[in-house]
């Protein structure tokens, strides 16, 4: 029972727009209200009412060493004796970046946000600056936080301005993106052919975690990076959610595909407000107070953000760290197609190291944000509720991301798909 996390939602409701403070939290259209929990520890979350769940959101990517993993535990402890925040440098912002720059392949220089969306705002304000141009490009699809250049939808024609996906964005600034279709390589080279030499940048998440979990089809990042440098243009890659998950160097890394600028979070503050924005010093430094594009943040480089982070980084970099997460990440995906096949339930998982994303569909390749709006929501919603029900806790909608943490053993695994089977019975 979840009577606790009801009547916390009730006064959460009078306080606060749709009783959150993120939208994807409230559950909306999948049960009536929120779980509220109290407690995490490794692959597990406690709620208000006592109920135990192994958890696959994670805080959404930064847990990727279990929940309140000792070490980090500590770290930030130790850091908290020392005070929270100072709004002067701290060596540890220093130690935190040079340590991303040795991992991230296209990273010379980095600056520190507090979050995701700020660092892909001021990237696109970068790249802005940089290339004295003012066309972005991004995917539909591909989420980059709330930045008002970054919530804009394919115009009615696919290669005319952008209009708002969200109330308040100017049309006009709008106007200035144009949004395409993800793994839709022809497309972007018609994008280039047409606009070129006006597009500052384009941006997009190199393992798509915001539509479910869609890799990229051979060859779109590999023509996506021919068609910017060709053009003067800026690739930026939004690593956010897959910086330090799919291994130590990113989708960079693994695709080798080396992008001007990185956006990174989450695993990168290992659970405290972070963002980064990282890339060769010759465009870095174009960040103020060096170059002419302002950008700043009280909290930047907050030294408990960075202490979480690097505790989290050195934990991720251990031997073996992302090799054991493919193995459990691919043991756990296949796994549930073949259970789901046995009970004639058509489901396609697709996963990357630490990252999957489950679709109710017969097709066998989930390569847009078309293909994922053509799954079968009724079957994902009844899915996510009998697992809940028995104690594990996915993402509260089906176009998002799960994650597998290091903490996630043989049992969860285990107890995951025995659950699983059991939901598959009830579709
Ligand atoms: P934040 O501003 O939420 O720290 O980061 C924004 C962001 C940027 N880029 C990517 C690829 C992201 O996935 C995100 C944020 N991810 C969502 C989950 N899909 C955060 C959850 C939420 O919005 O509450």
């Amino acid at each position: 029972m979840n009577n606790r996390s009801k009547s916390l939602f009730d006064a959460a409701l009078s306080v606060m727009p749709g009783g959150v403070n993120s939208p994807v939290r409230a559950f909306n259209n999948l049960r009536d209200h929120p779980i509220y929990f109290t407690k995490g520890d490794g692959p597990y979350l406690f709620d208000v009412d006592g109920n135990r769940y192994i958890d696959y959101v994670g805080s959404w990517g930064p847990a990727i060493a279990g929940h309140s993993h000792p070490k980090v535990v500590s770290a930030v402890r130790t850091q908290l004796e020392s005070g929270l925040s100072f709004g002067a440098p701290t060596e540890i912002e220093t130690v935190l970046a040079e340590t991303i720059i040795k991992s991230v392949p296209s990273a010379e220089k980095l600056r520190m946000t507090s979050s995701g969306t700020e660092a892909a705002m001021s990237a696109i304000r970068l790249a802005r600056g940089y290339t004295n141009r003012e066309l972005i490009i991004k995917f539909e699809g591909c989420y980059h936080g709330h930045g008002d250049s970054l919530l804009v939808k394919a115009g009615s024609g696919a290669l005319t301005m952008g209009v708002p996906d969200s109330a308040g964005v100017p049309k006009d600034l709008a106007h200035k993106t144009v949004t395409l279709t993800y793994n839709d390589t022809l497309g972007a080279i018609a994008a280039f052919r047409k606009l070129g030499e006006g597009i500052a940048a384009v941006i997009v998440e190199p393992i798509a975690g915001n539509m479910g979990c869609i890799p990229p089809v051979p060859e779109f990042l590999e023509t996506l990076r021919e068609l910017t440098s060709s053009h003067g243009a800026l690739l930026i890659f939004d690593e956010v959610m897959t910086g330090f998950r799919v291994g130590l160097g990113g989708a960079q890394k693994l695709f080798e595909v080396t992008p001007d600028l990185t956006v990174l979070g989450k695993i990168i503050g290992g659970g405290l407000p972070v963002g980064a924005i990282a890339g060769k010093t010759e465009i870095i430094d174009f960040f103020a107070p060096v170059g002419p594009v302002y950008q700043a943040g009280t909290l930047s480089g907050n030294p408990l953000a960075m202490a979480s982070g690097l505790a989290t980084i050195e934990l991720v970099s251990q031997k073996d760290f992302h090799k054991n997460l493919e193995l459990n990440t691919t043991k756990l995906s296949q796994e549930l197609e073949v259970l789901a096949k046995k009970r004639g339930v058509d489901l396609c998982v697709n996963h990357v190291c630490g990252m999957f994303g489950i679709f109710f569909s017969d097709q066998k390749r989930i390569c847009n944000l078309t293909d994922v709006q053509n799954c079968d929501e009724k079957k994902f919603k009844l899915f996510f509720n009998i697992m809940l029900e028995n104690g594990i806790n996915l993402a509260p909608s089906r176009f998002e991301a799960g994650f597998v943490s290091s903490a996630h053993g043989e049992n969860e695994l285990e107890a995951t798909l025995r659950a699983a089977e059991k939901a598959f019975s009830m579709l």
